[in-house]
Parts: C-alpha cells; structure tokens; sequence
C-alpha cells in the first residue's frame, strides 16, 4: 500500500478526451478489468463518472510501474499518472500511457459482488453489499437522480418563498394515527422517533408562514411491501392562509419542476436506466374526489364501501385505468388524520387530496384544521388524548393562520422516475422490518 501523497485527480475519467492528446493527467479509481498480455498490461479504471483505459506497455514505461501494474487485481485502488494518447481503437479513442502507478489500497476477495455487472445478484445480495452495487452505473444512476430531485425541489420551493425548517426526529407524541410508532428511551422517559414533522410545520406557519423540510420519519411498518419502508425520507410542506387547491397547485408545479430538471440535468442517467421516455408532466393534474373514484371502481367491478380506505387490489386496478398523475381529494373525515379540516358545508367529508402515480400514493396533504375547539373534538373522535398534545395545542391560542400542506415521500417520487419497482432501489441502506443492516 501507497500513500496518496501529494497526488491529487486532475480529471475524472470522463474527462479524458482526445482533446487532452499529449496531456500529463492523474486519474484515481478503481481496476474495473485487467488484461495481461505478457509485456503489455491493460486496466480499465474506473471512477464515479466512468471508465479510461491505461496502457503499461513493458518497453515504454518504467520497471517498478510495470511490476506493480502485474500485481494489480480487479477493485484495487490505485492511482495513475500518465500521458493521454489519442488512440482509435481504445475505449472513446484516448488511452492514458501510465508513467507511475501508486496502489492505495488492496481488495481482500472474493468480493461479494461484481461491480462490473458480469455475473447477475439479487436485490437482496446488491443491498448486503451496497458499497459495491452503487459502483454499478445503474445503481449510481438512480442516487444521482436523487440529488438532482433534491436539489430541484429545494430551488423550487424557495423560489416559491419557503424556508427550509429541521424540526425534531426525536418526539414526545404521535402525529400520524395508523403506523406504529419507534419507542425510544429518553432519560428514563418515553419518547417516539418522528413519523412525520406533521406538528411542528404546522406550528411553525404561525411565525414563518411558509415552510418545508426534507428529512427522515420513522414508521414502524409491519408489512413487506415493495413500497413501504420503516425509515423514509419525506418532503414536507406547510402555508399560511392557503387552502388544500392552493398546495395542491404548488405540488403539481413542483413535481412538473423536478421532471424538467431531471430531463434536462440527467440524461445520461436515463439513458443507463431506459428511461429515456421520460415526459413532463402537463399541469394542472386532474383531480378526482373519492367518491368519483368510487364509482369508478364500481364500473369496473371492484365495490368499496363509502368511508373505506383504498386497498391494494383497488389502488392496482384504479392504475390500469387511470395512468401518471392525478389527485384524489375529499376523502372520507374520518379515513383522515385528526388535524385534517372537515368541509364547513358537509363535514364527512374532509379538504384533503392524495396525489397519486397510476397505483402509487406519492404525498397525501389538505387543510388543516386551525380552530383550537374543533381540533380538541377531531382528538377526541380519533380516541386521542388531547392532554397528550397540550404543547401543540397552546399554540392554537396564539394566533394560528389558516393553513394547508402535504407530505411526499422522496423514495416514491424516485421510483416514479426511474421506473423500478422495489422502494428499496431508491434508498440508499433501506430499513424494513428484517433489514436494520447495512
Ligand atoms: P402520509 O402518512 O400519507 O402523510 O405520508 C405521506 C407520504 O409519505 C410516503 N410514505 C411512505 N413511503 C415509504 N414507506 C412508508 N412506510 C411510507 N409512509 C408514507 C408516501 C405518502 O404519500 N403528515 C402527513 C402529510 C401531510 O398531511 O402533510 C403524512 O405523513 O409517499
């Protein structure tokens, strides 16, 4: 093993161009493939950006580079430095003509997994060793992708006059009925992990109006499900004085936003994923209530009862029939969080909307109740203690705005995107109730 030294990467591999004909460079990498030839040695090295070609031939380069290229095997790290040859049969027509190589670090195989893709591994293998997976292009495309969603979303919504809030993971109540919440031992007092930042974005619209956050919640999901994880990242919004129409305006918007960067920023990822058939969005998305969706599925053969949630097997076929985006709004008030508004003029019926990919629920949201009496009714009838919540209560004495919000799940906006099927491709170490390693 070598030190790095003073060496540092002047290009990535991608870089490396025929432009560059007669240029001293310095790659770093890994040994993606290595070829020996006797007296001349071939490695393709790669990088998070791709691949280059290195040339050691033995009359041409010094001895002890030579030797140390013969001892190379594939996933070592090393570093090269070495003259860029423009040279047409070579991988994009260059080569780099290693002058001196320094390995800074050996594998120690047989390696769990095979970056270069030559051997097939389940998802299962892939997650059990991660690090290697995300040095295939398709995996790393998939992260890249993420960070030109987040980034999107983030420029989008500030652009919009949000500010970007942390609120705390570490909580003393629920906020989501339903899932199951992550005991954790606070001092000798019972606390939960977050299973959304519902509470405190609310709050925060009485002093900031308009707020997001992007940040982990914690459900404790029983079920295995390809989208249901236990650790999730999720893009959450709050508005003052706005109404359940106004955030749903602002989510198409965004989601239209995000498609556009992704088009425009990641083609090159598409393409490694084929999904270079990735469109736009028009907006606005159409809108639904549920009892239209009701009676749809009705017509179709599926009969649920007025009040019911959605299951499975009615989410599937309601995609068949209605594909890409749409909403789903005035849901049944009590299939609804407590802190969501009734309508004034019929309150079984609730202001809130789920935005929906074909089958998928993507982010769910309305408006939200800002009356401290009808909040405390709402606790009540959801058999909660509204002792448990005097902390966020008070607040509604202070002078709370009307407001509205929704909460999208990041790893399912990605699997939209990039067309896979398991949630589990789209984070990085998914947590779910067999995997808590990697
Ligand atoms: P909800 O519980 O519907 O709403 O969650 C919002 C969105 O988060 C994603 N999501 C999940 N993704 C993966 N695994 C899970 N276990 C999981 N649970 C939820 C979904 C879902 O649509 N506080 C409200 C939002 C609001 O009203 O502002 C909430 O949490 O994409």
């Amino acid at each position: 093993m070598e030190p790095l030294g003073d060496w540092r990467r002047t290009h990535w591999s991608s870089e490396i161009t025929p432009a560059l004909d007669g240029t001293t460079v310095t790659v770093c990498g890994w040994v993606h493939r290595i070829r020996d030839l006797g007296r001349l040695v071939f490695i393709v090295l790669r990088d998070r950006e791709g691949v280059v070609q290195i040339t050691i031939p033995k009359d041409k380069v010094p001895e002890h580079t030579f030797e140390k290229a013969k001892k190379l095997i594939r996933e070592d790290v090393i570093a090269v430095r070495g003259k860029v040859r423009f040279y047409e049969k070579a991988p994009n027509n260059v080569e780099i003509i290693a002058n001196e190589i320094r390995i800074l670090n050996k594998v120690s195989p047989p390696l769990p997994l095979d970056p270069a893709g030559d051997v097939d591994a389940d998802l299962d293998t892939r997650l059990n060793a991660r690090i290697i997976d995300l040095r295939r292009p398709q995996t790393f495309a998939i992260f890249r992708i993420n960070h030109i969603v987040l980034q999107s979303i983030r420029e989008f919504l500030t652009n919009e006059g949000f500010i970007e809030v942390n609120t705390p993971k570490i909580i003393a109540t629920a906020t989501e009925g339903g899932t199951a919440l992550f005991p954790v031992s606070y001092f000798g007092r019972q606390a939960f992990l977050a299973q959304s930042p519902q509470l405190y974005k609310e709050e925060l619209t009485a002093a900031l109006e308009k707020v997001f956050e992007i940040g982990p919640v914690f459900r404790a999901e029983e079920h295995n499900t390809t989208r249901h994880l236990c650790e999730l990242v999720m893009v959450d919004l709050e508005c003052a004085f706005a109404t359940a129409d106004d955030v749903m305006n602002i989510l198409e918007r965004l989601i239209a936003h995000v498609f556009r960067e992704v088009k425009s920023k990641c083609s090159k990822e598409l393409k490694i994923l084929n999904r270079e058939d990735l469109e736009v969005p028009g907006t606005p998305f159409p809108r639904y209530t549920y009892t239209q969706v009701l009676e749809l599925l009705r017509e179709h053969g599926i009969e649920i009862p007025w009040g019911e949630d959605l299951p499975t097997p009615a989410l599937r076929k309601l995609g068949e029939i209605l594909k890409g985006p749409y909403f789903i709004t005035e849901w049944p008030t009590e299939s609804k969080p407590f802190y969501i508004k009734p309508k004034d003029e019929d309150p079984k019926v609730s202001e809130s909307f789920d935005f929906m990919w074909g089958w998928l629920e993507l982010a769910s949201g309305g408006t939200r109740i800002h009356n401290k009496e009808l909040l405390i009714k709402r606790l009540k009838e959801q058999g909660l203690n509204p002792k448990s919540f005097e902390y966020h209560l008070r607040v509604f004495d202070w002078g709370m705005p009307p407001h509205a919000g929704w909460g999208l799940g990041l790893a399912r906006l990605l699997m939209v995107i990039c067309n896979v099927r398991n949630i589990r491709e789209c984070v990085l170490f998914p947590r779910d109730k067999s995997r808590l390693v990697p």
